[in-house]
């Protein structure tokens, strides 16, 4: 399976060090990891796959409210140790997953009044993360806030309903104070792509930097499907918020489906977060299909008997550990796509891509813009393009051929209809 690439020679030291995990992400400082349920670790065959590949470990259910504080001030940390434990001995970061949901909140918590719900929250943020400083290197401070659909608002929930928009920053404030070491995350799901959610969780976060309220990372839950597949625009959307100056993460990482189809989509979210510099890590969530939350999806990367899936063998060519590492001569084509501005004026703009081959010569390639609504697209040259919504995808019209490192580039009028935004780029694919 291995190969002598960079990532097989880091995981190569990671075994010397006795900390090996296969599922390494090629840079130093990025994590794969899984969620770990205690009840399972018993079971040698989780034991052993777990510790094999993954060098993180999100707790699945055994640091909610329900499993750590069942009843006001009665703190039970017994199941979620049990995890810490194991992946320590096994030289695992840990996730710290959650403190403040309005889901799996024991009922006496929606009981209180504003004044003891914001006591007992922030009591809950300083004794969760008390029993665990120094050990977690990532905290879902705050999980799930937003509703879905289109109207960006907050979710109803009682810390919502009870204390206001300010819970958030709160619990953050109260989060930083309890373990200054852990990078503190907001976390939530249908935000992977650019839509009005995301945007929404995007303007708190912009607002939190630019009051100095303290916010390390976002994660991105990574729940997919045939409803709601990976988006287009995931990179674009990761490197938005890495551009406010948070680090971003892949929380909890499962796409319904089989084979080639599955083993695709998995590859695109790997090449999304490598190709953003504050991409941190990546947690699938859990680690056999069969113990999935939706396992009739069967969602992950090994199935029911523990055997790795063609998913799994594309994640490990994507993280460039099985013959996908980017050495020359390995065979793998790979390009990168820059925007620039090349005309402006009122009521419109040109832009320019350029197309950059990688290590490999390619002999095609595919690049994701997306556009600010309500701006319109009025032409494109030297390539083709699809739409999705605002999402353009961009093929050669003539100019597919690249030795490695070589660039094409392709062009675009925009009308700007009072939007004056740069377009994001998004991934760019080749073969
Ligand atoms: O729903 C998927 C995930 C969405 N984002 C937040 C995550 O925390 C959430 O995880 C899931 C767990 O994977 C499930 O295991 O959260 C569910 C609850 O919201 C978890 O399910 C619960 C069952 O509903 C309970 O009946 C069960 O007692 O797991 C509990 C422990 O097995």
């Amino acid at each position: 399976m291995r190969t002598d690439g960079p990532r097989g020679a880091a995981a190569r030291e990671a075994r010397e060090r006795g900390t090996a995990a296969r599922l390494e992400l090629a840079r130093p400082g990025r994590y794969f990891g899984t969620a770990v349920a205690a009840g399972h670790l018993g079971e040698a065959d989780y034991a052993a796959t777990l510790d094999r590949e993954f060098n993180s470990a999100t707790p699945e259910n055994e640091m909610k409210w329900d499993a750590t504080e069942p009843s006001r001030g009665t703190f039970t940390f017994s199941a979620a140790d049990r995890v810490v434990d194991h992946a320590r001995a096994q030289g695992m970061d840990v996730r710290g997953h959650t403190l403040v949901w309005h889901s799996q909140l024991p009922s006496w918590v929606g009981a209180l009044g504003a004044a003891d719900l914001r006591a007992a929250m922030n009591d809950h943020i300083d004794q969760v993360m008390g029993r665990y400083k120094g050990q977690i290197h990532s905290w879902d401070v705050v999980n799930e806030a937003f509703q879905d659909g289109g109207s960006g608002a907050r979710r109803s929930s009682p810390f919502q309903d009870k204390l206001g928009d300010g819970y958030i920053e709160e619990a953050f404030r109260t989060a930083r104070a309890a373990d200054p070491a852990a990078k503190l995350c907001y976390n939530d799901y249908n935000t992977d792509g650019v839509n009005a959610k995301s945007t929404a969780v995007y303007a708190m976060v912009k607002d939190f930097k630019a009051r100095g309220v303290p916010i390390d990372c976002v994660g991105f839950q990574g729940h997919f499907n045939s409803n709601s597949p990976v988006p287009a625009d995931l990179r674009a959307n990761l490197q938005r918020f890495a551009d406010l100056g948070v680090d971003v993460q892949i929380t909890e990482l499962d796409i319904e489906g089989s084979g080639t189809a599955q083993a695709d989509a998995y590859a695109r979210v790997v090449d999304a977060c490598l190709a953003v510099d504050r991409c941190t890590g990546i947690t699938v969530w859990g680690v056999t299909d069969k113990y999935s939350w939706r396992s009739g999806g069967t969602p992950l990367l090994f199935d029911g008997n523990y055997d790795a899936k063609p998913a799994y063998d594309a994640v490990l060519a994507a993280l460039g550990g099985d013959g996908g590492g980017g050495e020359p001569g390995e065979g793998t084509a790979t390009c990168t796509a820059t925007y620039t501005r090349t005309a402006d004026w009122n009521s419109g703009y040109n832009g320019q891509i350029t197309v950059t081959a990688g290590s490999e010569p390619i002999s095609s390639w595919a690049a994701t813009v997306t556009f600010a609504a309500p701006q319109q697209v009025q032409a494109t040259w030297n390539a083709t393009p699809s739409w999705s919504g605002n999402v353009m995808t961009a093929r050669p019209s003539w100019n597919g051929t690249l030795a490695a490192g070589a660039s094409t580039g392709f062009g675009f009028t925009v009308s700007k209809n009072g939007s004056d935004a740069a377009p994001v780029v998004g991934g760019c694919t080749a073969s």
